[in-house]
């Protein structure tokens, strides 16, 4: 069985959507981040870096990155068809954006919600912040045209990148902004938001 160590609202929500996609049997342990339970001897011996999410396969292979473990989801699980053939075009284009998600927008989320922590100047870290909310809306701009023809970003194959873009959605500040701003966003969010796997899960990890 997975063992997901998760925390509402955070970087767990994509990984367990897609178990919840594909049926997987797995564990899910709370991890109080208010309390800096990540910050732990023992938490900090899994994830050196005190992060959310952290799995452990089946096998006892222990992971960080959520966007590799996707990656290996998606690997382990073809039977669910959440990612295209390895080698595919379908496929180049799959990882493409993944990547892209996890190393651009991933990092303006970081910036913003984190920015005290993105340098050693304390007075600089409005400034950080504002940025890391610029580069977001710019950088959900730059999805938004790749979801053309839409409605995912494989067009009308529903992917693993789709619910790891919504998970981003999610963590906009200005959800209304965002949609208003992003058509094709606003239609991709709505359909993965109805697919009962993942429904099931927002319910579990919003905060309202
Ligand atoms: N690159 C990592 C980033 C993970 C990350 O920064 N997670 C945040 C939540 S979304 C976290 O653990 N925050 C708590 C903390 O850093 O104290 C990934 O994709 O898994």
């Amino acid at each position: 069985m997975y063992k997901l160590f998760w925390a509402k609202s955070l970087g767990s929500m994509a990984v367990e959507a897609l178990f919840e996609e594909i049926g997987a049997e797995y564990e899910k342990i709370l991890i109080d981040v208010e309390n800096q339970e990540n910050r732990s001897a023992e938490f900090l011996a899994m994830n050196p870096l005190g992060q959310i999410p952290t799995l452990i396969l089946p096998d006892g292979t222990l992971m960080t990155e959520s966007a590799a473990m996707v990656l290996h989801i998606c690997d382990r699980h073809p039977e669910a068809k959440l990612a295209p053939p390895a080698g595919s075009p379908e496929s180049a284009r799959f990882q493409r954006w993944l990547v892209y998600m996890a190393a651009a927008l991933y990092n303006a989320d970081l910036r913003l919600y984190y920015a005290e922590r993105m340098t050693t100047d304390a007075a600089g870290a409005d400034g950080i912040a504002a940025r890391g909310r610029e580069d977001m809306d710019r950088y959900f701009a730059v999805l938004n045209d790749a979801l053309d023809p839409g409605p995912y970003l494989l067009g009308e194959a529903y992917s693993a990148a789709d619910v790891y873009l919504w998970m981003l959605a999610k963590w906009h500040p200005d959800q209304k902004q965002l949609l208003a701003d992003n058509p094709r966003i606003a239609k991709l969010v709505g359909l993965v938001e109805a697919r009962p796997a993942v429904a099931k899960v927002w319910a579990e990890n919003r905060e309202d």
